[in-house]
């Protein structure tokens, strides 16, 4: 079975054989990892490349005891990954207290958070996976990220409203830059190595209790503007926390359907996720690559021009269609 390996595989592989320092090697090692397709043409792949990383580790453990380990891959669950990045002592660690189980430790000192630590926040009837991450600013940071910045789906920007956001903002672009991710739309800027992840992001401004945060919000909406959106929450004081899992739903520019079997009521429990603007052929390629191959029309509920329209597999999906595959 062929493994489909994408531009992106070969781009980590390339910098794999590239790296000269362990952890590094190990960054473009959990990459490779990451963006891999999972089948069973794939499986000793897979499994050759979780003993390198293995290996990888404990040589690196060796070389600095007791230091940090480098490297981390983070497995994606859900209906999409949002990784939390900013400066130090931002709040990243209690905003993923505050809106998922996971229990990170919180502290008023900067430097609190060591590692990815991943958690499910829950919006409607899906799970959106939050990624904690450490303060940027180190290099060793900027290589613990690399592997999930290049293939998460979203970067949520953190800063604190109550000191200059703008700065933080700007510092973080430039930290990002480093592990050479860009806002998405902005790709052309700069001299950067290649190859470059263009990536969705959203700013979080925090701490929307503090004086002085309303100002400073101004500021960082008119820098943000044609760049990304920008929401303003509190995670101690929960502000805006009834809207942002909303708000990073939107930015994920997923959509939710839900399938049902002909002569049967559909389940609208567990919807398929969809990028935005999916067809019909798409949805049923989602589900099942037999179900694409076999389909001849689909029945529509939501989208069409009437209820349980017939359309083709070229119908564009809406939030919230129900479909049924007819082969
Ligand atoms: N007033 C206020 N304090 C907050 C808010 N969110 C977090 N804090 C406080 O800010 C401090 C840092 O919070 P953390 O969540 O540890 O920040 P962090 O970004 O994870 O910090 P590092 O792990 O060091 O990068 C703690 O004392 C929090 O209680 C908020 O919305 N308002
Ligand atoms: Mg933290």
């Amino acid at each position: 079975m062929p493994a489909n390996l994408t531009p992106q595989y070969h781009a980590a592989e390339k910098r794999y054989r590239e790296a000269k320092e362990v952890d590094e090697k190990i960054a473009a090692l959990q990459e490779m990892l990451a963006v891999m397709p999972r089948h069973k043409g794939t499986d000793h792949l897979y499994a050759g490349l979780r003993g390198k990383i293995a290996r990888l580790g404990q040589e690196s453990e060796r070389k600095q005891a007791g230091a940090r380990r480098a490297g981390f891959y983070i497995r994606r669950e859900g209906a999409g990954q949002v990784v939390l990045v900013g400066p130090a002592n931002s709040g990243k660690s209690q905003l993923l207290a505050m809106l998922t189980s996971a229990a990170p430790e919180v502290a008023m000192y900067p430097y609190t958070t060591r590692t990815l630590l991943p958690g499910m926040m829950k919006y409607k009837d899906i799970q959106i996976q939050l990624v904690d991450t450490p303060p940027l600013g180190h290099r060793s940071v900027r290589v613990l990220l690399s592997a999930v910045l290049h293939t998460t789906d979203l970067i949520a920007i953190l800063v604190d409203l109550s000191t200059d956001p703008v700065s933080q903002f700007n510092w973080t672009l430039g930290q990002l830059e480093e592990c050479r991710v860009v806002p998405v739309g902005t790709e052309s800027q700069g001299a950067l190595a290649t190859p470059v992840y263009a990536k969705k992001m959203m700013v979080i401004g925090n701490k929307s209790d503090l004086p002085g945060a309303h100002g400073h919000l101004q500021a960082l909406h008119s820098r943000c503007r044609s760049v990304c959106p920008v929401v303003a929450v509190s995670g101690t004081e929960g502000e805006g926390l009834d809207v942002l899992p909303e708000r990073l739903y939107d930015a994920l520019n997923i959509i939710r359907v839900y399938t049902k079997a002909p002569g049967q009521r559909a389940e609208m429990t567990e919807p398929v996720i969809l990028q935005k603007d999916s067809n019909v052929g798409e949805a049923a390629t989602a589900i099942h690559k037999d179900i694409r191959r076999g389909l001849k029309h689909a029945v529509v509920w939501g989208s069409g021009k009437y209820q349980a329209q017939t359309v083709s597999k070229n119908h564009v999906l809406q939030e919230g269609d129900v479909v049924e595959f007819h082969a």
